[in-house]
């Protein structure tokens, strides 16, 4: 029965009013709108909302811009800019380590040490974070070791992750970070989840999740907004927006206002950030984490640039112009510079100082680069162990497969198989 045909017979009955009421707001009420909903006569279509600011702290001449403050000590920005050049050093030598063959693969953050280091600073030691793979300085600043960076990257036996995965794709429960998964965008749901299971047991901890603008394609990524916003996750949605996703830019990977415009639209609490200013990182991932902790989730967007190639396995000079990559490396823009100049400015931090720590956490690469060699690499059995609890018969006959295998033809693994640990019987 329509509202009209109730309308038509009861017109002077007492309940007319309320009857009416819905009615007259037909048009102003609409289920499922957050505002009651404005009238337009004429079609009206619209592509962008407001502008989003990008919050700033710092600028490229290494000064506080106007109205703003240092949001910690310089004692403590200090201490996450050494955790950046830290990133930096172990970057360039592992990086030149895989093109001397020594390391299958790499991945470098040049430019996007601020977004690991800054949002790290800010997290709880029992928080949860799952990262992509270009989040080095976060596992460094919770306390990953730079051997077992080099233990991972060289598949060594004493590694987490048992030298199952790719180098980079660390992993460590005991600092809060899950292991790096290389399909994009698993990640994203995984920390929703946690985030609703802390919001529901009423713990004091969030959960964070990495993704670059690439992964935020994936349909993983839509799905994790919507139940994060509708569940009231207790997660932080960290993007990092670097420009570029392998060879792909941000151009033709959306065409909409960014990724924040998206959190936006879920209804989730949203804000842009410059990625390279660490003190605007740091500050908004403390506002941020403290919206988290009320219960609902929040999400992020480092504005940052790509600098180096996507991996070793990239040459970006076959898509990218080299002068965009040098106009954004210059000093004060680009993360690290523009910290060392706020220290040199407001401290006593000077050229020496910096050059003296680069050398000492190279020869501390160095160092865990002798050690991880003298290593044995991780057991073979590695790999059929840990998925499930008990391994499938598929599992079994694949591991006996492999022994029998490699038994009869011993000339090809004798030798191979003493560089594993426990060798052969470590099958
Ligand atoms: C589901 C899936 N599709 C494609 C790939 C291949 N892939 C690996 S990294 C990458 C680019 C991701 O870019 P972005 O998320 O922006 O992160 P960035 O590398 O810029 O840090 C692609 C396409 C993959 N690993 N998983
Ligand atoms: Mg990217």
């Amino acid at each position: 029965m329509s509202l009209w045909t109730l309308r038509c017979r009861t017109p002077t009955s007492p309940t007319w009013a309320l009857l009416r009421l819905p009615r007259l707001r037909r048009f102003s009420s609409f289920a499922g709108l957050l505002h009651e909903g404005k009238l337009a006569p004429e079609p009206e279509f619209h592509k962008s909302g407001q502008e989003l600011p990008v919050l700033r702290l710092v600028g490229e001449d290494g000064c506080l811009v106007n109205g703003a403050e240092l949001p910690c000590s310089l004692d403590a920005y200090l201490d996450m800019y050494k955790c950046m050049v830290k990133v930096a050093v172990v970057d360039s030598v592992l990086n030149s380590l895989q093109r001397q063959g020594r390391i299958s693969f790499y991945m470098t953050g040049t430019g996007e040490e601020a977004a690991q280091v800054g949002t790290a600073a800010q997290l709880g030691r029992r928080d949860v974070i799952w990262a992509q793979y270009r989040e080095l300085g976060t596992y460094l600043h919770r306390g990953f070791s730079i051997q077992q960076v080099v233990d991972q990257c060289l598949s060594r036996c004493d590694e987490p992750g048992k030298g199952r995965q790719m180098p980079v794709h660390y992993c460590d429960a005991s600092i809060g970070m899950q292991a790096i998964s290389s399909p994009l965008g698993t990640q994203i749901p995984q920390a929703v989840g946690a985030g609703y299971a802390f919001r529901t047991a009423s713990e004091p901890r969030i959960a964070v999740t990495f993704f670059g603008e690439g992964a935020a394609s994936e349909g993983d990524c839509a799905v994790a907004l919507n139940f994060a916003a509708t569940l009231r996750s207790q997660t932080l949605f960290i993007c990092r927006n670097n420009g570029w996703a392998i060879s792909t830019p941000a151009s033709e990977q959306y065409a909409g206002d960014g990724i924040a415009a998206r959190g936006i639209a879920f209804g989730i609490p949203s804000i842009r950030i410059d990625g390279n200013d660490l003190a605007a990182v740091y500050l908004a991932t403390a506002e941020s984490r403290k919206l988290c902790l009320e219960g609902q989730p929040v999400l992020m967007e480092l504005m940052t640039y790509r600098r180096g190639h996507h991996s070793t396995s990239d040459d970006a000079g076959r898509y990218r112009d080299s002068g965009q990559v040098k106009r954004m490396a210059r000093q004060g823009l680009e993360p690290i510079s523009r910290a060392k100049l706020l220290l040199k400015e407001a401290s006593d931090w000077d050229d020496e100082k910096d050059a003296d720590l680069r050398e000492e956490y190279r020869l501390e690469v160095m160092d865990a680069l002798k050690l991880a060699e003298a290593k044995p690499l991780a057991a073979v059995r590695n790999m059929f162990e840990d998925v499930w609890a008990k391994p499938t018969p598929e599992l079994q006959r694949q591991r006996q497969e492999l022994i029998e295998h490699i038994e009869r033809h011993p000339e090809h693994y004798a030798e191979k198989l003493s560089k594993y640990k426990d060798g052969k019987a470590g099958l």
